[in-house]
């Protein structure tokens, strides 16, 4: 792993996606949503959450944690999450996908995991090991790879939103949108 891995992107309006999680931004204060991710060979699949928040203009951050390769790192994320101003973590992970969980473990925030895709198991691995935590400590678990991140993103807004107008009427807009879409396709 090199010094890259633990770099950080923070997001605050509309940009061009960028794979590269060795951008070394500082994380900014005002970030109201993580997106962290077990490898930088998850951003991939994690980059549609970024892509997401990114389009509501939600002020986020995206950055590789691993809960076995920097466990120290993870355990500082997650107790300074709350106190940095942070209200949502999405978290993607695949295999073993114990980072959700551990996070979620260490904060009352609400964590959102994303199962990656796996190349050996397709992500069954991952889906499993996100959902099926032990009653008390919650992880609210998405959908496999890119449709998960997707919704990982839209339910940080929607929980967002509960204190935020404009953002609930964004989510409306994004709704109708799907819905003309839908009702207008031509086969
Ligand atoms: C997990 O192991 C990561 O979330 C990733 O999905 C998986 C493989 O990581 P790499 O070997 O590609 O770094 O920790």
């Amino acid at each position: 792993m090199g010094s890259e891995d633990n770099a950080v992107i923070s997001r605050r309006r509309p940009v061009v996606p960028s794979p590269t999680p060795d951008s070394a931004l500082s994380p900014q204060p005002s970030a109201l949503v993580a997106v962290i991710m077990g490898s930088k060979s998850d951003w991939e699949t994690m980059r549609h959450a970024d892509e997401m928040l990114t389009r509501f203009g939600v002020p986020h951050e995206c950055r590789v944690v691993s809960a076995h390769r920097t466990p120290a790192l993870m355990a500082e994320f997650a107790a300074t999450a709350e106190g940095r101003g942070l209200k949502v973590i999405i978290a993607g992970a695949g295999g073993a996908a114990h980072l959700p969980g551990m996070v979620a473990a260490q904060t009352t925030l609400p964590v959102l995991g994303v199962p990656v895709e796996s190349r050996v198991l397709k992500g069954v691995d991952s889906l499993l090991s996100i959902v099926q935590m032990p009653a008390g400590i919650p992880v609210g678990t998405l959908a496999i790879g890119q449709a998960g991140a997707t919704n990982a993103a839209l339910l940080a807004i929607a929980i967002l939103a509960n204190n935020d107008k404009s953002l609930r009427e964004q989510l409306r807009q994004f709704r109708h949108e799907q819905e003309r879409q839908v009702r207008e396709a031509k086969l």
